[in-house]
């Protein structure tokens, strides 16, 4: 294709010449229409960066406000392949440490069977630290007005909970486990928000499906106050409000146990019907396949400008090998995604070569293009984003 087009031009034709000619937008001809996994850029040069309109005004990686309010959002425009863990200081931050939180030395986790209180103590467990692979965390409450930055991927330290309880002598007896951290503010939440109190009930069989871990550390380093130092629960695949920070308590509970207040308030953000009372009512907090661009990047291709669009799939049960793409109302364009296969616990980059016909406002939406992968969000248009393009 670039070589006919090359020849078109030296045989005097000008490049709207060589459009009407078959070089339509739906076939871009230097780079190739959508995906097929080879680098349609490397012969081109970067011109710089369509922004994304209509998201967060506040500087990214930044924390701002305290405690249940406090937060700081992930700048997932850097995410390339060479750079797809977030470095520690630019994890996203929802609900920063409790004031009231007194680092007791040591730290113990208070542990509630059937008929017997005890505890355990954080030095116990420390011997059994290993890392637990490269996982990533998104609150369920993560959208548009965040930059949709409410999202992260780090390796991991830890010790699996049930190991945990294993340890501990604690026999499944029950039917679940409640998980509590600290949560106590001094402030509360402006106009209350979000809720104090953070714990989450889990099957056993969910602790053992999902590998959820108790971590002492994030991307080799020991966890920071406001990603729940000393102790905080992971729970590879389901949303971050299930990840408790600063864990204090567990507690074997039976079939009756009601959902906390936290399960209640993010009821509709997991996707439960309703709000229901008890905790074994409640579906598991998992996140679908889901995918967005990060990063709009304006090219010049043998004498074109082709947009790049770069992008994530996260979730599910892994990366989805062809996606669909959509600009405004055009139709769905499927490609390849190319993805990294075994990636299924964090994120995966995608690319699509894209040439829109006029300047203007363009939203993008995606989905998988195997129309059986349960996508909710992406069927709601919950990752749409709107890319300004000044030039075509
Ligand atoms: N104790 C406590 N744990 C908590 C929360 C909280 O408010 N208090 N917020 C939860 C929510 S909603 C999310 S998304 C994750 C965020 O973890 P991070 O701030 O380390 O990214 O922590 C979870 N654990
Ligand atoms: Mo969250």
């Amino acid at each position: 294709m670039i070589t006919t087009r090359r020849v078109l031009l030296q045989s005097g034709l000008s490049l709207s010449g060589s459009l009407l000619l078959g070089c339509s937008a739906e076939q871009p001809s230097p780079a190739g229409a959508g995906g097929d996994c080879s680098d349609r850029f490397a012969t081109g040069t970067r011109l710089g960066i369509a922004p994304f309109v209509g998201e967060s005004a506040l500087p990214l990686e930044q924390p701002f406000n305290s405690g249940l309010d406090g937060r700081s959002y992930t700048d997932l425009s850097k995410l390339d392949a060479e750079n797809l863990l977030t470095p520690s200081s630019a994890f996203y931050v929802r609900t920063r440490y409790p004031d009231l939180l007194v680092s007791e030395s040591p730290w113990q986790i208070s542990l509630a069977t059937a008929g017997t209180l005890s505890n355990l103590f954080l030095d116990e467990l420390l011997p059994f630290v290993a890392s637990q692979g490269v996982h990533l965390l998104e609150c369920s409450g993560n959208a548009r007005g965040a930059s949709f930055g409410l999202l992260s991927s780090a390796e991991w330290s830890g010790v699996p909970l049930l190991d945990v309880l294993t340890r501990a002598g604690v026999s499944r007896e029950g039917s679940s486990l409640l998980v509590s951290g600290f949560d106590q503010h001094s402030e509360p939440s402006e106009g209350n928000q979000s809720t104090p109190g953070a714990s989450w009930v889990f099957r056993f069989e969910e602790l053992e499906s999902t590998g959820a871990f108790l971590a002492t550390e994030m991307n080799g380093e020991p966890l920071s106050l406001d990603h729940g130092a000393p102790l905080r629960l992971l729970v590879p695949g389901w949303y971050g409000c299930t990840c408790i920070k600063w864990v204090n308590e567990l507690g074997i509970v039976d079939q009756d146990e009601p959902a906390t207040s936290q399960m209640k308030e993010f009821a509709s953000r997991t996707h439960q019907s309703g709000v229901p009372e008890l905790a074994r009512d409640y579906l598991a907090a998992e996140i679908d396949l889901s995918a967005m661009p990060v990063r709009v990047e304006k090219w010049l291709v043998a004498g074109r400008i082709v947009y790049r669009v770069v992008g994530i799939q996260w979730g599910g049960a892994g990366p989805a090998s062809r996606l669909e793409i959509r600009f405004n109302d055009a139709a769905w364009r499927e490609f390849e995604a190319c993805a990294t296969a075994g990636a299924g616990q964090t994120w995966t980059l995608w690319e699509y070569a894209w040439q829109p016909p006029a300047p203007g406002l363009y939203s993008i939406v995606l989905r998988a293009a195997d129309r059986a992968i349960r996508t909710r969000r992406l069927d709601a248009g919950y990752y749409l984003r709107e890319v300004a393009i000044d030039e075509v």
